[in-house]
């Protein structure tokens, strides 16, 4: 069985952080109801959804990614690094240990989950705004004994490296290389975002399927001309918020099924 963890929209998430993006008004209902549809394409991909009450004083809770790794074997609760972001990792700390052992990452070290990239047995980590070096070698000896392998990629121009790589098929990356160097990822197989779309590069797969948002037609062709099967949803309103799609759910494999992959 997949799970997939969600989160609530805080009804403050106009007071979101922001890093590469100006202020826009984000319509928190609007929000709401395209985040719905989200969860409804989880559904549909084969995932059990349980989402969490939002942090009322939480802006950017719903981004759930961000406060934990979960693998196969144990789960790793970050330290974000947005100080306002630190509150949210309790009540995700306190549902993961439903299905994992849990570890966390410790001060000074800093980690966004939307910096961590696993593939297999490989854990490609972004050093980034949000995420040091600190971060990196402490999540290096978490899963060293479980056999991961960990890698440092360095993230400048946008917020994550998943804003410029996430895994779409076997052996298959999609990613932005005006962005990101093709370097650590020169193994897979790539497809380039539309160089029109050059934030289309976070997209969720899950099973046979690919959750990407509808506002990056022309990545999107690319991805169907290689037979993906895309689930377009729309995602504007938590764009505003430097959002994307991997960034609203914790998508791991449970019960008899917990000895499979790790999924993103
Ligand atoms: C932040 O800046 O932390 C939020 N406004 C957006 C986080 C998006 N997270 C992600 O893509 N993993």
């Amino acid at each position: 069985m997949l799970v997939a963890i969600t989160r609530d929209i805080s009804p403050a998430l106009a007071d979101c952080e922001l890093t590469h993006l100006t202020r826009r008004p984000i319509d928190v209902e609007r929000a709401r109801t395209q985040h719905r549809d989200y969860e409804r394409l989880l559904a549909e991909a084969g995932c059990r959804v349980e989402r969490l009450t939002a942090g009322a004083d939480m802006p950017d809770s719903v981004f759930i990614e961000d406060a934990a790794v979960v693998l196969d074997e144990i789960a790793i609760i970050t330290r974000p690094g947005a100080a306002s972001r630190r509150p949210e990792t309790a009540a995700v700390a306190a549902r993961l240990r439903g299905y994992r052992d849990v570890r966390s990452i410790e001060p000074p070290a800093t980690m966004d989950g939307g910096d961590v990239l696993v593939v297999g047995k490989r854990v490609f980590v972004g050093c980034s705004r949000r995420t040091n070096l600190e971060a990196i070698a402490e999540m290096r000896a978490l899963v060293a004994p479980y056999g991961y392998e960990v890698e440092s990629v360095d993230v400048s121009g946008v917020l994550h490296l998943k804003s410029a790589v996430t895994v779409v098929g076997d052996n298959l990356v999609l990613m932005n290389p005006s962005l990101l160097p093709v370097g650590s990822f020169a193994d897979f197989d790539r497809i380039a975002v539309d160089p029109a779309e050059p934030l289309g590069a976070n997209a969720l797969r899950i099973g046979g399927q690919v959750i990407y948002p509808n506002s990056f037609p022309r990545t999107r062709e690319r991805l169907e001309r290689r037979g993906l099967d895309v689930r377009a949803v729309d995602a504007g309103e938590l764009q505003k918020a430097e959002g994307a799609v991997t960034c609203c759910s914790l998508v791991f494999a449970a019960g008899s099924d917990a000895g499979g992959r790790a999924l993103k």
